[in-house]
């Protein structure tokens, strides 16, 4: 093990190759054990890629009141979520008529910063329009 150590120095082999290698000769664990047992950034090593979860989605929604105009709603769909004119037409409608709709999913921060925008650009307008957050419990 010494002299494999050794070896691989002159070499410039990285020591976890070795560490793997000999390990995994003497049946002392499995290649994919290694990330653990040495935390050497082995993954080079390793056939399968790390599997990294997709973040949860939050649905940013708008709610409907009696004041704000809808020309103001329409326009706040395209400039922050990038809706063309007649798909913000038709979102603003729905919310118009059922009282909420979605304008789009993002990850949790992008979420709550585009919820903020919505608010902010409304109050300064002087328009009541409100904006929520849910968890979208959706496999995507
Ligand atoms: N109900 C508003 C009106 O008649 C329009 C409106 C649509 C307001 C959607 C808010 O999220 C909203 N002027």
């Amino acid at each position: 093990m010494l002299a494999d150590m050794q070896d691989a120095e002159a070499a410039k082999v990285p020591l976890s190759a070795i560490v793997c290698a000999v390990g995994a000769q003497r049946g002392v664990f499995e290649p994919t054990d290694l990330a653990e047992r040495t935390g050497m950034g082995s993954h080079a090593l390793l056939k399968e890629k790390p599997k990294v979860a997709p973040p949860p989605l939050y649905k940013v929604m708008l709610l409907n009141d009696d004041y704000t105009p809808m020309e103001f709603v329409v326009g706040i769909l395209q400039a922050l979520f990038n809706r063309s004119h007649s798909e913000a037409v038709s979102i603003m409608l729905c919310i118009h008529k059922k009282g909420v709709g979605i304008c789009g999913l993002y990850p949790y921060d992008i979420a709550e910063t585009k919820a903020a925008q919505v608010v902010g650009i409304a109050r300064k307008n002087e328009h009541p329009l409100q904006c929520v957050l849910e968890k979208d419990e959706e496999q995507h």
